[in-house]
């Protein structure tokens, strides 16, 4: 089955750009190379019992040596653009100084990216804190912006040259929710105060950083790359309604509210106080600033109903769909229904979307990569951004989650989302039929 799109399609005009997104600690390996710090994950996979299988990013896909043949499939899958993640642990010492190997890595990386003709869209902060400053409170010590902001002043002076988009977060949720509220990802806290208050710093660092990198890049876009779900009631009782929205409210509106409209939802006040955050006076100015894109991840929606403890409880849907390896429902209306309420709520800037995909089990049976579930998965919500922008949303792009199989986080190695298969052994990558798949999409496109 190929993947396809209505032959009027915007997203087939030649300004839609199409690419392949990664980030550092999943891909890059070489943890101890060129005096890099040790970072959160680095800390997590070492602490038994959180990471499956053990497993760690010691030498995750080895892309740190094996860059050049990363960009060479890049460039074999015809897409337009790259996303990757720069690794604040890299490129700074403990002193807050730039350590220069580290962004020699990433000087050598970008230039070459340009000399390919490819579009460059870097995130800043991918979740790789240096241990150093979670040592000193991480994202629940309110210095930790400040750090940021120096880091972002440093990446974007010795990096805009070659940068063509810069995104300072990646998901403040995942950052902040699951590493600090719920405890699955580093660095494994878990109190419903710190979740909220480590986002409020995260959107904080954000702020902060924007004025900084539009100086020393002022040529290149600058925004924000957040993740949401869908999320769906389990059933017309009210209660279920109210878990449904709280469910919004709690993983999408509190982080996009405030970069939109300079405020946390407002519900909260009245029914979950104790989700907010301590704010200091001019805080929501900082974080309300104007962005020049919104990035937007959509993999799932999910289905609520009441808890008394927690708001709301995760339920699987009543109707028969499909799932993915990881367990997440295959849901593409949602990915249209998503982007069109979002854009009716906000005068949204600009959106790319910045990461969607799937988990298959694959296997290499001969070279032969056979995943034509995630060639459905792409073709049904690359169908689902066209529709959003026949229904208005201005969207300017599209990144395939991911480039290759790497390091999934608390999942270690054991789920695959990429278009190129990676053999951990050998560290062989071997394209997959979803990557043949795309890169007969790009070559649809041409002329
Ligand atoms: O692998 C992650 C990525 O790092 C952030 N967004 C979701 C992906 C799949 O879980």
């Amino acid at each position: 089955m190929p993947i396809s799109l209505p032959s009027q399609s915007k997203m087939l005009a030649p300004n839609f750009i199409f690419g392949v997104a990664t980030a550092s600690f999943q891909i890059e390996g070489a943890t101890d190379a060129d005096h890099r710090l040790t970072s959160i994950w680095d800390t997590f996979c070492a602490t038994p019992g959180k990471v499956k299988g053990g497993d760690n990013g010691e030498q995750a896909c080895d892309h740190y040596h094996r860059w050049e043949e990363d960009i060479a499939l890049i460039k074999d899958l015809g897409v337009d653009a790259y996303r990757l993640s720069i690794a604040w642990p890299r490129v700074m010492n403990e002193q807050g100084e730039a350590n220069q190997a580290g962004l020699d890595f990433y000087q050598r990386l970008l230039t070459r990216l340009k000399a390919e003709g490819l579009t460059v869209f870097v995130t800043l902060y991918h979740w790789d804190l240096p241990q150093y400053l979670e040592d000193k409170g991480g994202w629940l010590n309110r210095e930790t912006a400040y750090q940021f902001k120096h880091y972002a002043d440093i990446v974007s002076n010795a990096l805009g040259e070659w940068v063509d988009s810069w995104a300072t977060f990646n998901e403040p949720f995942c950052a902040a929710i699951l590493g600090y509220e719920l405890g699955i990802h580093a660095p494994g806290l878990s109190k419903p105060e710190y979740g909220r208050q480590a986002a409020h710093h995260i959107l904080l660092a954000h702020g902060l950083a924007l004025p900084v990198i539009r100086h020393n890049a002022p040529n290149a876009q600058v925004g924000i790359v957040l993740n949401m779900n869908r999320s769906y009631a389990a059933s017309e009782k009210a209660e279920d309604q109210f878990a449904c929205l709280m469910r919004d409210i709690l993983d999408n509106q509190f982080f996009i509210e405030p970069l939109m409209k300079g405020q946390y939802p407002q519900l909260l006040n009245k029914v979950a106080p104790q989700y907010l955050p301590n704010i200091l006076p001019g805080d929501m100015a900082i974080i309300s600033q104007p962005i020049d894109f919104l990035g937007m991840n959509y993999y799932t929606c999910n289905h609520n109903a009441y808890d008394a403890n927690h708001l709301f409880k995760d339920v699987k849907n009543a109707q028969p769909v499909e799932y993915t390896d990881i367990g997440w429902e295959i849901a593409p209306h949602a990915f249209t229904e998503l982007l069109v309420n979002l854009n009716k709520q906000y005068r949204l800037p600009p959106l790319y979307i910045t990461e969607n995909g799937m988990a298959c089990a694959d296997h290499n049976i001969d070279g032969d990569i056979n995943d034509e579930q995630r060639v459905r998965y792409l073709h049904s919500h690359l169908n689902a951004v066209h529709h959003a922008i026949e229904a208005g949303v201005d969207i300017r792009g599209y990144f395939a989650w991911s480039l290759m199989d790497n390091f999934e986080w608390a999942e270690g190695y054991s789920k695959r989302f990429g278009l190129i298969y990676v053999d951990y052994q050998t560290q062989q990558r071997t394209m997959k039929r979803s990557g043949h798949a795309y890169r007969a999409l790009m070559d649809s496109r041409a002329g």
